[in-house]
């Protein structure tokens, strides 16, 4: 058990310190991985965790995401320089950190987060400072092209800035402190080194960072076999020493478990970004192709350094236009600036294109007109841009034309795409306009049986879950159904469910649940991350994609916190099995400081914050009872939309006996299309970890949970433990403050402070309907919510998405609502 960060802890009025030191206590323990039982009383507690190899031995022991731990364990910060280092990066070796202590910053300069996690302040520990200096004097690169160059210039700039010298570039190695940066193939000294025959088993992308003697000196080598490989080792020795790790014994070897890894932006051609809330798109196409906007090439830097090598730019919900030649020139002139960043562009492919723009009567792909237009739209691509990816297609869904078949229609952009090996990526994302059946079988009816139909280079987008990107689901159900095609996973960075731009939650932890669910496809051990890696169903083709997050606002994402998320989406694409918090802990080094007195307390709380949020909106699995349309705020009572699944209603059908929607094979049975040992788990109400149990079951109100308490008592207890955990939250960036700069801490605190007024909101809003409708209320122990239901149910906060978008709900203390 660590409490550092309780020093200096700015506690606010109304919030007990007795209470505030339990949280805290509860806060930075239970470090020691899978928590055992299903709950916990403290707020940060890992209790919710659906844990992936729940399913393993159906003991459904949770792995508890927010079981949280920064740290080896052994080394209690003081507050006088110990260090906060994690197990270290598998991706990149070794421990972070180091052992000196750090000073007080001294008015830290304000900054925007405009420089995301690429900043490269000179440290401000002078043992380090001392190695690193020794370490980096000239940065050779051995061999020449657009991308080695971005790698010299990053080194160089990044060198200079870390050790406060002029790190300049060099022909060849002269004295101590070279860097040496090439491939096999452009650089003899990469050739010559001892693990030169080791390097070609790290494929096109990886790359191997280590310390070499060449010439009688310790040299600092980046070696790799492609261009792009050498930028990603240059990015990872940047990132090691932005962490001011150790060069001692200095060995990064990585290489891509998944070969796609994509951002997909829902960004619409006159700018708008659905589900964005970053203000416009970054694309300006009006200015295309004539000016390349220098955020063009800061984004391509941003993905490259977290190892993303394709872009979708366009929205699923798609407009033609973008396949029209003066698009293409645009999209071209993205392409060339992305290139040597070693980025692809792809488009979203809008199924009737062929008649919309290309005057054809119909788009059906029996029509051999059609597959013309299609054959001759990819050469007039290719002819532009030949390294483009391909086509992403949402179809047949919301609204979206599509083909009679989507076997047909993505066989066909497939074969028009293969002879200059593009990739059609067809979104699973369906469910019918009027249909009985449950709507989170749909995809799987519709998708399943057509395993084995398609082309080699078509590839079927799975979103992580069965819904709808909800703060918590189980996974899809299609993740080790098809064997025979290649699924792409598509996780949702962008949190329309999630409290959107102001809400901080850290996604890692939720990405890494679903990544460590265990399909049993083959076996236990058949996790979603080795059905979408390949090895489970030996797919050639392999990708991941993440709803970008991305935006024109000056720090990129809405908030300094959500830029955390598009961080955590490219390294655990590329890593599906670094932990979430070693990815959080990299972050926060990188972006706000290496002071163990703020990489503990910050870590810590992004660690426990998406279990938070899903205590406050949709515990014990509740889902998608958000307001309609803008998906922001509480509205469980929501039961007059035109489709019966629109309703927040058909998910929890809550009434006076009980709430939960019944998926087992007394019900919609949707357990059914898990493998046998999923079924059995979540069919059964017992085994079915509470944090999900009314995803699949109809609980009553007075049922006992293994908590001991009823239904009833843990839905109110859950909520409020959520609501504590914002307040929890607030105290640990508190401890920062002037740790960070001003402006980025204040950015921060304004954000957390409407979070716990909208944690309330949401507590109160969602238990004063529910108490109606069950006919129950708030025992004591709890606050009572501070409004009536006709209160929640009148007011219209959001769409408007200025901060705070709902003032009447802003005002008082929100905690405690556990009270002493
Ligand atoms: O979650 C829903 C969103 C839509 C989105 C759709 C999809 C792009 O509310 O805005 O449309 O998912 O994934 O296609």
């Amino acid at each position: 058990m660590r409490i550092a960060f309780a020093q200096g802890l700015l506690v606010r009025p109304g919030f007990s310190i007795v209470a505030l030191a339990v949280a805290l206590t509860a806060f930075a323990c239970g470090g020691d991985g899978p928590g055992p039982g299903p709950s916990t009383d403290s707020p940060a507690s890992g209790g919710s965790g659906v844990g992936g190899n729940a399913t393993a031995s159906g003991g459904g022991a949770p792995t508890g995401s927010g079981g949280i731990s920064t740290g080896s364990g052994g080394n209690p910060p003081t507050g006088s320089g110990a260090s906060v280092g994690s197990g270290g990066d598998p991706g990149s070796g070794g421990m972070l950190g180091a052992d000196e202590e750090y000073p007080f910053p001294a008015n830290a300069a304000d900054e925007t987060g405009a420089d995301l996690w690429l900043r490269f302040p000179t440290l401000p520990i002078p043992l380090r400072l001392a190695e690193y200096q020794a370490a980096f004097t000239h940065v050779v690169s051995e061999g020449a092209s657009p991308t080695l160059d971005i790698a010299e210039t990053e080194l160089v700039e990044g060198l200079s800035g870390l050790t406060g010298q002029t790190v300049a570039a060099a022909a060849a190695p002269t004295g101590a402190g070279a860097v040496v940066i090439g491939t096999l193939a452009s650089s003899p000294i990469v050739a010559g080194l001892p693990f030169a025959s080791e390097l070609p088993a790290l494929g096109p992308e990886g790359y191997r960072v280590s310390t070499a003697d060449i010439g009688g000196q310790s040299t600092v080598v980046v070696a790799a076999n492609s261009d792009v490989g050498v930028l990603y080792g240059s990015y990872a020795l940047l990132r090691h020493l932005q962490s001011h790790s150790s060069l001692a014994d200095l060995s990064l070897t990585s290489s891509p478990k998944i070969k796609m890894r994509l951002l997909n932006h829902w960004d619409n051609l006159d700018r708008s970004v659905e589900r964005g809330y970053a203000g416009q798109s970054l694309w300006n196409w009006g200015a295309l192709p004539g000016t390349i906007s220098p955020r063009y090439v800061e984004y391509a830097r941003a993905n490259a350094s977290i190892g993303i090598n394709g872009t979708v730019l366009t929205n699923v919900n798609a407009d033609a236009d973008v396949l029209t030649a003066s698009y293409l020139a645009k999209v071209k002139a993205l392409a060339d600036v992305f290139r040597p960043y070693g980025i692809k562009v792809y488009l979203t492919a809008r199924f009737s294109a062929p008649q919309e723009i290309g005057g054809l009567s119909t788009y059906q792909p029996s029509d051999p007109g059609v597959q013309q237009w299609w054959a001759d739209k990819a050469d007039e691509i290719y002819g532009l841009i030949p390294d483009f990816g391909g086509f992403l297609v949402k179809a047949n869904s919301e609204g979206q034309p599509g083909p009679q078949d989507h076997v047909d229609g993505a066989n066909m952009l497939a074969q028009a795409l293969e002879p200059h090996g593009g990739i059609v990526m067809w979104r699973a994302f369906v469910y019918a306009e009027n249909s009985p059946q449950d709507r989170i079988k749909q995809a799987y009816d519709e998708f399943q049986p057509t395993d084995g139909d398609y082309e080699a280079n078509a590839m079927i987008q799975v979103k992580n879950g069965p819904l709808d990107f909800q703060p918590r689901e189980p996974f899809h159900p299609l993740f080790g159904a098809m064997p025979e095609t290649p699924l792409v996973l598509e996780l949702q960075v962008t949190k329309e469910y999630l409290g959107q731009d102001t809400h901080l939650a850290y996604l890692g932890s939720m990405w890494q649940e679903i990544l460590e669910a265990d399909t049993y496809a083959s076996g236990a051990g058949s996790t979603v991350a080795r059905v979408v890696d390949g090895t489970v169903h030996g797919y050639e083709h392999t990708a991941i994609a993440g709803v970008a997050n991305i935006g024109e606002d000056v720090n990129w994402t809405g908030s300094q916190f959500n830029q955390a998320n598009w961080y955590a989406f490219g390294r655990m694409a590329w890593d599906p099995d670094i932990s979430a918090e070693a990815v959080a802990e990299e972050w926060v080094r990188q972006t706000l400081s290496n002071d163990p007195l703020v990489v503990g307390p910050v870590t810590e709380l992004m660690m426990a914050s998406h279990q938070t949020l899903v205590d406050y909106m949709t515990p014990l699995g509740l889902v998608h009872i958000m307001g309609t349309d803008h998906h922001y705020g509480p509205a469980p009572w929501v039961n007059d939309q035109s489709r019966a699944e629109w309703n927040p209603f058909y998910y929890h059908k809550a009434d006076t006996q009980g709430i939960g929607f019944d998926r087992t094979a007394a019900g919609s049975n949707a357990v059914d299309q898990y493998a046998a040992e999923v079924t059995q788990l979540y069919g059964t109400r017992a085994s079915t970890p509470d944090a999900l149990l009314l995803f699949f079951h109809r609980v009553g109100w007075g049922e006992t949970l293994a908590s001991g308490r009823s239904l009833w008592e843990e839905l109110v207890h859950r909520y409020s433990l959520g609501v504590d955990g914002v307040g929890v939250m607030r105290d640990a960036w508190a401890s920062v403050e002037d740790r960070v700069d001003g402006a980025r801490f204040a950015d921060v605190a304004e954000f957390l402070q409407i979070q716990h007024y909208e944690a309330r909101w949401w507590r109160d809003a969602c238990l004063t309907y529910f108490a109606s409708v069950g006919g129950q209320t708030v025992p004591s122990g709890y606050a009572a919510p501070a409004n009536n239901l006709s209160f929640y149910q009148g007011l219209s906060c959001p769409p408007d998405v200025k901060k705070p978008r709902c003032s009447q709900i802003n005002s008082g203390e929100p905690s405690p609502a556990i009270t002493p």
